[in-house]
């Protein structure tokens, strides 16, 4: 089957012309069919995590064939937006999360980015930064590797860096933050077939992340974390990333002193919450692609 007769058939609501178009180098890849909104039987979770305004709904769009709102401006998406794709013959659910600057932020669309990749299981979070701003976008990317093994950086609006005659490393970027790294231009295409190349070399086990960790616990701090997270493993069994919790309960996050105070805590990652959550995804989706 041609990858034209594919995707239209697939995703009836992608412009035949579009999902054709040869000048579009992802369509020239005979391993990537969009799904669309089908999020049945997906074989991996990806959350496409990172600062707000460097195309991650673009990113989603152009895997999924899904049309996510897109602007140049900043909080544009605000609830978590859902599709999937196939790469390689694996089947991707791709989570479209808010804009966020930290993992220790307060507003209601970043907290439900900060609650996906903290306690929704993410078996990869795609950080995407700009490229053009590296730094500042790097503060994220460091917080997400302290509550997971697996993410990859996705190096976006590399058109826009060379436009400024910013040249990435990527390598040596690799190298020293221990996850792949995939320079792209999400607006064009270019790039795109790397990080999904990245995303499935992690999921295979064929890249295995070893993530740098910049902060380092005193022997004090390290035994009244070891403490605090016994206390809610005990409390709350099976909530993920006990320990970063822990360390954010002694820092006064109060979203999630609330949550542990409410007994919420727990309900964020129990299995009945995820299917509630699901159900209201899926009318949630509809929204947004009607
Ligand atoms: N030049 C250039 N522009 C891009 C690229 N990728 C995305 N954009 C543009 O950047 C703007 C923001 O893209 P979005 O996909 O909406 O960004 P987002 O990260 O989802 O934004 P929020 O949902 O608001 O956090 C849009 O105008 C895109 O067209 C790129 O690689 N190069
Ligand atoms: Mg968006």
């Amino acid at each position: 089957m041609s990858m034209k007769t594919e995707l239209s058939h697939i995703i009836p609501h992608v412009p035949d012309h579009c999902a054709a178009c040869a000048m579009n180098p992802i369509n020239r890849d005979e391993h990537l069919v969009r799904h669309g909104l089908d999020a049945t039987s997906t074989d991996f979770v990806i959350a496409l995590a990172g600062n707000p305004n460097v195309g991650k709904s673009t990113v989603f769009n152009s895997v999924t064939g899904l049309k996510q709102h897109t602007g140049n401006w900043p909080g544009k998406t605000v609830v978590r937006a859902e599709g999937s794709y196939s790469f390689n013959k694996r089947k991707y659910k791709v989570v479209d999360l808010p804009g966020t600057y930290s993992l220790l932020s307060a507003s209601a669309d970043e907290e439900i980015a900060r609650d996906f990749i903290l306690f929704g299981r993410p078996d990869v979070t795609v950080v995407l930064a700009d490229a053009t701003r590296l730094e500042r976008n790097m503060n994220l990317v460091l917080q997400v590797m302290e509550i997971t093994d697996k993410a990859v950086l996705g190096l976006n609006l590399m058109d826009e860096a060379r436009r400024h005659g910013i040249a990435v490393d990527e390598r040596a970027l690799t190298r020293e933050l221990g996850i792949p790294v995939a320079p792209l231009v999400a607006r064009t295409g270019e790039g795109l077939v790397g990080l999904l190349q990245h995303v499935e070399a992690v999921v295979t086990g064929s890249f295995v992340c070893k993530p740098r960790r910049v902060w380092t616990e005193s022997p004090k701090l390290r035994k009244g974390v070891d403490r605090v997270a016994e206390q809610l493993k005990a409390a709350f069994p099976g909530v993920p990333n006990v320990r970063w919790v822990a360390l954010r309960l002694l820092e006064g996050d109060q979203r999630i002193v609330d949550a542990v105070r409410s007994g919420e805590l727990g309900s964020l990652a129990s299995p009945e919450r995820s299917l509630q959550a699901e159900r209201a995804q899926e009318k949630e989706n509809a929204r947004v692609v009607a």
